[in-house]
């Protein structure tokens, strides 16, 4: 498991859980979801200024590129063709197909609604090191890891549709200068990710059975939840400590 940024799985004394008990602890790694990240709380109560809704958009812009990649490092490593024929739905939902522009385009119009130029967004000029460092172990991680740990890994969307609804809910009472045609993307995820969910957490219970791997896959989880957290601990030193990287020096051209 090197450099997978888990560590190997780790040989634990001890019977198995039961799939009920697995899934229950799975889900128990809410807390850490990263909607409990200052950033997000902030976010919630209506306490980013626009230029730090701007950032949060342009770098979650970098993680919404990088799933389809993610999904295709996946599906490489799966073998099994019905599996891939399930999996490759969470590619079509964000690179769009006719008829449907999908939820990269919807996340370019989320970024013209906070104010940002497609291009800007495209251009990853505004992405931070520390979004990037986060993202790229994550597609790393999918592309090195098997299919069953790469499907573990998407298991945050377990805690997702919760945070998508807070911001339809909230957002257009604290935040009236965006446009609500940036909303789309919130209100597609609701479902997808649900879908999303069904399927990797059939693949995760049925799959991860010992208790070494069933702790192999929590960690795996916890890596994941690591991703999206260190991702908004690098836009709160940006964007609410004003506290950029190179702040204190002449930033790099
Ligand atoms: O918009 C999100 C998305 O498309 C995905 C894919 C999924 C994965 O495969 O890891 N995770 C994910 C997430 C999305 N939105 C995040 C948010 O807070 O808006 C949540 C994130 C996740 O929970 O992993």
């Amino acid at each position: 498991m090197l450099h997978l940024g888990v560590t190997r799985p780790r040989p634990t004394a001890g019977p198995a859980w039961s799939r009920d008990e697995f899934e229950r602890r799975l889900r128990g790694k809410e807390r850490y979801y990263h909607i409990h990240h200052p950033f997000h709380v902030r976010m919630n109560a209506g306490g980013l200024e626009p230029e730090a809704v701007r950032g949060w958009v342009a770098n979650r812009f970098y993680y919404q590129t990088a799933i389809p990649l993610k999904d295709a490092a996946v599906m490489a490593n799966c073998a099994d063709r019905d599996t891939r024929r399930r999996w490759i739905q969470r590619i079509i939902d964000h690179d769009g197909q006719t008829g449907d522009e999908g939820g990269i385009e919807a996340w370019l119009q989320l970024g013209e609604a906070v104010g940002l130029e497609r291009a800007a967004l495209w251009s990853e000029q505004h992405v931070l090191p520390g979004v990037r460092f986060a993202v790229d172990a994550y597609v790393n991680f999918a592309r090195r890891a098997t299919f069953e740990e790469a499907a573990c890994s998407s298991l945050t969307e377990l805690f997702a549709p919760r945070i998508h609804q807070q911001r339809l809910d909230n957002w257009p009472e604290i935040y009236p200068w965006i446009d609500e045609r940036g909303y789309r993307y919130f209100r597609k995820r609701l479902s997808e990710a649900r879908r999303d969910v069904e399927h990797g957490l059939e693949v995760t219970l049925t799959h991860f059975t010992t208790r070494t791997a069933q702790d192999h896959a929590l960690e795996i989880l916890q890596f994941k939840l690591n991703v999206l957290w260190t991702m908004l601990d690098a836009m709160w030193l940006a964007y609410i400590d004003k506290k950029p990287p190179f702040h204190c020096c002449e930033a790099p051209a």
